[in-house]
């Protein structure tokens, strides 16, 4: 199938690219057969040990990039829209589902034998103006439910994994009952977690289940008031019998902020505790307070994700380590931390002309490492 919707040239520059970046993913080599010259696969226990690796994933891109494309294809074992199944996207009117872009990224996965991850279901951000109108509890349980049968229910078995909850602790929780502001979290209170959660294993019990949290690496008051509310709630999640396979970090790096080793890990052993898993699932680092230098930016980037990494990895190894794009390209970065002398942000594995960077070469060592 790969081969029927790639040309030739197409494939040797993945295939190229793959060989110059040191891809271990199957996507590029299984279309050997075809071609006279195929690159040496490497061996399936060898594939089978690394931790897989994904980006965020664009469809305009995608669909106007065909150097972008060719990079996903090669670069991605996991991808996640990283707008194309929010709210604001799929429903434009309550009574309206708009599936083409999330459509063009399942068949870009599916052609390429990429896993998806889908985001998000529940999240105070991203929605459609009309949802304000949503006044009662009933009406808001109703209208959650609706969405997740609907959007998971024509993913099922194809969206292998969900962010189902996005983000729900405020910025700065007092309490496991401090939920980040929401048409959700206004109507519904708590109990529109269990609610989406288990709206997404009835519409697809195969689904893996995720609550993705920001902001629960750092030292200070804030992230430790993050993480014990992120415990308290997922015990009482547990407790109440709901649904749950794992946790999200986030993990939007900021060069300015220290990583508290001792409170991640702990967060990390009380997640294990429970028999949750850990994905990284938006990783890049936020560079507007680095050096303009690229050396020295880039070689800083690449260490602060390294340290996050090592912090991660000597407790849980993740599932998954998805970053938030893949390329310099396309990133939500300079959209709100642009930098003040004006150079363009470098916060993800490849540069703007998709060639790897040091962040690059952390997320393949680790890879292999925490696997
Ligand atoms: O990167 C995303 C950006 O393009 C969107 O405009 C924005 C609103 O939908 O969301 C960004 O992604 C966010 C993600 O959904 C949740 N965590 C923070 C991400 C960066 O803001």
């Amino acid at each position: 199938m790969l081969i029927e919707r790639r040309t030739r040239r197409d494939f040797l520059a993945g295939a190229a690219k793959a060989a110059v970046l040191g891809l271990s993913g199957t996507t590029v080599l299984s279309g050997v057969s075809a071609f006279a010259t195929p690159p040496i696969e490497p061996p399936a226990s060898a594939a089978e040990k690394l931790i897989p690796y994904g980006a965020a994933v664009r469809s305009d891109a995608l669909a106007s990039d065909l150097t972008y494309r060719a990079a996903m294809a090669a670069n991605c074992q996991i991808i996640v829209p990283e707008s194309e199944l929010k709210w604001t996207e799929l429903r434009p009117t309550r009574d309206q589902y708009r599936f083409e872009k999330a459509d063009a990224i399942l068949d870009f996965a599916r052609l390429n034998g990429i896993d998806v991850r889908g985001h998000t279901l529940a999240w105070s951000g991203a929605m459609p103006a009309w949802t304000d109108a949503i006044a009662t509890p009933v009406e808001a349980e109703r209208e959650l439910v609706d969405h997740i049968q609907t959007v998971v229910g024509r993913y099922r078995g194809a969206v292998q994994c969900w962010d189902v909850v996005n983000e729900p602790l405020a910025h700065w929780p007092e309490d496991d009952a401090s939920f980040r502001p929401s048409i959700w979290a206004s109507r519904l209170r708590g109990n529109y977690l269990p609610i989406a959660l288990r709206a997404t294993a009835a519409a697809d019990p195969g689904a893996r289940l995720v609550l993705n949290e920001y902001d629960l690496e750092f030292s200070g008051p804030r992230f430790m008031a993050r993480r014990h509310a992120l415990i308290r709630l997922l015990r009482t999640l547990r407790d109440r019998d709901v649904p749950l396979h794992a946790v999200g970090l986030q993990a939007h790096l900021f060069a300015d902020r220290a990583i508290d080793r001792d409170g991640l890990q702990t967060l990390l052993a009380e997640i294990a505790k429970l028999k949750l898993d850990v994905l990284i699932t938006q990783l890049d680092v936020i560079d507007y307070e680095l050096p303009g230098k690229v050396s020295e930016r880039d070689a800083q980037v690449a260490s602060l994700a390294a340290g996050f990494l090592k912090t991660v990895c000597e407790v849980a190894c993740p599932k998954a380590i998805v970053t938030w794009g893949l390329s310099d390209r396309y990133s939500w970065v300079p959209t709100y931390f642009k930098r003040p002398d004006g150079l363009p942000n470098r916060p993800l594995p490849l540069d703007a002309d998709l060639r790897p960077k040091p962040l690059y070469d952390v997320i393949e060592e680790f890879r292999r490492k925490a696997a």
